[in-house]
């Protein structure tokens, strides 16, 4: 399978041009075991630049590092360079949940954000964004978050991941067609609410199925939420709330009072005593409302 296949893009970007020394430094591998790759498996550098030397370009430099992960996980290098590099490509041998994990939560540890990047575009063609979240991101998060409780400060892994899920979901569902004029289903983190992720996530599974969806992000001021539900009167608002605390039950009844279909969804909500509207928690329920409202 080949790397821009699997990370859905067509063109290589033109971006950047890179000597085999600076490629061989990303890689971690010697300019002599570059050169060998070029010689042996006809994976050398495509672009000449001034004539005399040769570069690699982006997407060169992202099917060595595709190559490279191919290898870590046991390939012969020669299978490795025909599945990163030939279109039609070798058939790439499935990897688990659990190593994607690891690979993942060790790409975070060492702060590699092009590696990171790689991982969960690839990650995210192979299973989809639900799949993807409860399979892997999620056990992630939970481990770094687990790790955090223990005194490990793994704030750096932690955000470094978090900002690159956000744009490897981002970048996901700019892979779907437009969402089609229409009223829409709107998404937004409570006003005091900064974990958002559940809602990118949905967002990026409802647009994989053609559910016109729209996520204002995280911390969304009251006044913001109840604005944009004004202009785009959306079939449903889902409301997030990640612990009790956030949970914005005056924001939530005030939308209702406006004549807006509100659902509250993830854990925050969990112990409200007057449950007068849905209450999703989990990505399954939260998209099965939706397809429902958007019937209705
Ligand atoms: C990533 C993260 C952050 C990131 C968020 C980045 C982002 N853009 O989302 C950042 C760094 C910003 C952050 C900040 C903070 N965080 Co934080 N964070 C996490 C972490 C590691 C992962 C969060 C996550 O997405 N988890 C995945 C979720 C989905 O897993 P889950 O909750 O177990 O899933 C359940 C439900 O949510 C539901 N579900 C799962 N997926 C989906 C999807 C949908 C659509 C639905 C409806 C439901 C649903 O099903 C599961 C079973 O019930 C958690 C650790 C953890 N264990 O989760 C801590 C954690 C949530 N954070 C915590 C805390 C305390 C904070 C801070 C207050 C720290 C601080 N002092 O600054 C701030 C909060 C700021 C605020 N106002 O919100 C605590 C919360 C404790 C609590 N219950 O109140 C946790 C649990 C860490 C810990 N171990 O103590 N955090």
């Amino acid at each position: 399978m080949d790397v821009d296949a699997v990370s859905g893009r067509d063109e290589p970007r033109a971006g950047g041009s890179w000597t085999p020394g600076k490629v061989a430094e990303l890689l971690g591998v010697s300019p002599v075991t570059l050169r060998t790759w070029a010689a042996r498996y006809g994976v050398g550098p495509t672009l000449r630049d001034d004539g005399r030397h040769r570069r690699y370009t982006d997407a060169d430099v992202r099917r060595l590092q595709y190559m490279q992960r191919l290898i870590d996980r046991g390939m012969r290098a020669r299978e490795a360079a025909a599945a990163a590099f030939s279109p039609a490509g070798e058939a790439v041998p499935e990897i688990s949940p659990g190593q994607r994990a690891e690979e993942l939560e060790r790409a975070a540890e060492d702060l590699e954000f092009a590696s990171l990047a790689a991982l969960l575009d690839e990650t995210l063609d192979a299973l989809g964004p639900a799949a993807a979240w409860t399979e892997v991101l999620v056990p992630v998060l939970h481990h770094l978050g687990g790790r955090w409780l223990r005194g490990d400060v793994c704030f750096d892994a932690e955000w470094a991941l978090t900002g690159e899920i956000s744009l490897a979901l981002q970048r996901y569902g700019a892979g779907f067609a437009n969402t089609p004029p229409g009223r829409v289903v709107l998404l937004a983190c409570c006003p005091q609410e900064r974990h958002s992720l559940p809602m990118e996530v949905l967002r990026a599974a409802m647009v994989e199925v053609g559910i016109p969806a729209v996520h204002l992000g995280q911390m969304v001021p009251a006044e913001t939420t109840v604005a944009v539900a004004a202009k785009l009167d959306p079939v449903v608002v889902f409301l997030w709330s990640m612990s009790a605390g956030t949970a914005d039950d005056l924001l939530a009844r005030r939308l209702r009072r406006r004549g807006f279909d509100v659902a509250t969804a993830g854990p925050g909500w969990e112990n409200l005593i007057e449950r007068d509207v849905p209450w999703v928690n989990d990505l399954a329920a939260a998209l099965e409302l939706a397809t429902e409202r958007l019937k209705a």
